[in-house]
């Protein structure tokens, strides 16, 4: 056998150690924007997520449902694989037909009210909503709010004061459906707007064209805008006993982004599976691989073709593989192994391979902790099980209103593909539990304070990026005793809100 040298940690034995901390260094400068699949030194990835969470490939976690709002708020779901074929093209296609451009008035927004009031409210509302400004400053007066209401007549006075405030863009936001973005481009420029909502009333859509940085791009106004408004994101859990019917009826269906969802990806069944799909689509497919705990599962992976690699083998909240099979690793131990070996193949080849650290995180701290120890993003199945867009029940237990919450490897799940090590079709025994969660209400509720809470642990560590974090953060392994230190102690607690 071969010993490592270190020991298998969690993110409960370590803490971070603030760096310092600059004016700009506030939590509304910190982005969270990240890479999803691999890209080339000096390239984007095709897939950049604005907020570092994937929800878990679980039946009781990830249909739809979850899928919206999660991808209406910035991250992505892997719609669950241990389903049929058809059933999970049909919630792939329900999460690209829905309509994020549908837009709403909010009557908190006033003629007074600046962009950055907007912006708040966008945030707020997951972008249903949004204002122009004429001055091409962020905070310039607003001039005009589009709401869907607009077009479908006046039904009370706060329509008709929407449409006033329209009435200086009455001519830019009727009638340009079929405009090209180089015509709207031309009409921002013109008019020095921040924004323009182009409506599509047969759809009820508002596509938005905005000027991304106004002061530093003044002679090349084609170069400053983009578009929003897009479909949203959604990936799909594959597993590598019936990729070759699934991959094409997912793929049809429209989904952005596969994963092979196995407990265990080190394996000749990922590669082959891996293998299939990039010569299939000629590479235009991305698939991630996992999951692997060390830096030789994840070379495996990437050489055969992975997109990003996940990370994590009995860390799950609902998973007994460790005491089943005896089979794992700590999870910060391993984020921060294979973190190495991406590092040491981007030097080498110049390729960027995003790693996702999978399972096992508990206090909102510990997210931050697993992006600085090398994490391009998270997943998670408790944290988003406990919401109102999960696909479980809500029940009363005792005094409490719970979720349920099951493994994919418990026998409720019937999904021995991602367990399975060849030769059999069926699972031999259980890895996983079925459970509760407490309840925790609506996901942007929870998103707003753990998103809040990890910008305020970032700017503590004096970094407005992932990368920055990853780059300077400054971490220490902790005793057991210091964890004692670190919760209230030596007083008597009254009652205590979160
Ligand atoms: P957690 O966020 O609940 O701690 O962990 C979710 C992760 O646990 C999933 O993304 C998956 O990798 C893993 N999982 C799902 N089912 C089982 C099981 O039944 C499991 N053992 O380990």
């Amino acid at each position: 056998a071969i010993y490592l040298d270190d020991v298998s940690r969690t993110f409960g034995e370590y803490l971070l150690i603030p760096g310092l901390t600059t004016k700009q260094c506030i939590p509304n400068n910190v982005s969270l924007k990240t890479p999803l699949v691999k890209y080339k030194k000096g390239e984007k990835s095709a897939i950049e997520l604005n907020i570092p969470f994937v929800s878990a490939i679980m039946q009781s976690v990830s249909d739809s449902g979850l899928a919206i709002a999660l991808a209406r708020n910035g991250g992505l779901s892997f719609i669950f694989g241990s389903q049929p074929i058809e059933s999970q093209a049909e919630m792939v296609r329900k999460v690209k037909k829905f309509k994020a451009g549908f837009v709403t008035s909010d009557s908190n927004i006033t003629p007074e009210a600046t962009l950055a009031d907007v912006l708040a409210l966008v945030k707020r509302t997951g972008h249903t909503t949004m204002g122009v400004t004429h001055d091409g400053t962020p905070n310039g007066k607003l001039l005009g709010m589009v709401t869907s209401r607009d077009y479908r007549g006046e039904k009370d006075p706060k329509d008709r004061k929407v449409k006033e405030f329209m009435t200086p863009f009455s001519k830019l936001t009727v009638g340009e459906i079929g405009m090209t973005l180089s015509e709207a481009n031309q009409i921002i420029w013109d008019h020095k707007l921040n924004t323009l909502p182009i409506i599509d009333k047969d759809q009820n859509l508002a596509y938005f064209v905005f000027r991304k940085d106004y002061d530093s791009h003044k002679d090349n106004p084609n170069e400053l805008l983009n578009t929003t408004d897009k479909k949203l994101l959604v990936g799909a859990g594959i597993n590598s006993r019936d990729y070759k019917e699934r991959v094409p009826a997912l793929v049809e269906a429209g989904v952005d982004v596969l994963c092979i969802d196995s407990s265990d990806g080190f394996s000749e069944w990922q590669k082959e599976t891996l293998q299939w799909i990039k010569q299939e689509y000629n590479g235009k497919v991305l698939v991630g691989a996992g999951n692997v705990v060390d830096q030789d599962g994840f070379r495996y992976l990437v050489e055969a073709g992975a997109d990003f690699v996940k990370v994590g083998i009995g860390g799950g909240s609902i998973c007994i593989t460790r005491e089943q099979k005896g089979i794992g690793r700590g999870q910060a131990t391993a984020v921060i192994d294979v973190a190495k070996a991406r590092d040491k193949y981007f030097e080498e080849t110049g390729i960027y391979v995003p790693i996702c650290s999978d399972g096992g995180l508990v206090h909102d701290y510990h997210m931050v902790l697993a992006l600085a120890m090398g994490a391009d993003f998270l997943m998670m199945g408790r944290y988003f099980a406990r919401f109102d867009e999960s696909p479980t029940k809500k029940l009363m237990v005792g005094n409490s209103y719970v979720k349920e919450y099951w493994g994919e490897g418990s026998n409720r799940a019937h999904n021995w593909q991602r367990y399975d090590m060849g030769g059999s079709e069926s699972l031999k025994f259980e890895e996983g539990v079925d459970s509760y969660v407490p309840y925790a209400g609506k996901l942007k509720d929870n998103l707003d304070v753990t998103i809040g809470k990890i910008r305020s642990t970032m700017c503590s560590c004096g970094a407005t990026t992932i990368t920055e974090l990853q780059q300077n953060a400054k971490i220490t392994l902790v005793s057991s005793t210091s964890i004692v230190e670190g919760g209230a102690h030596d007083v008597i607690l009254k009652e205590r809100n979160r």
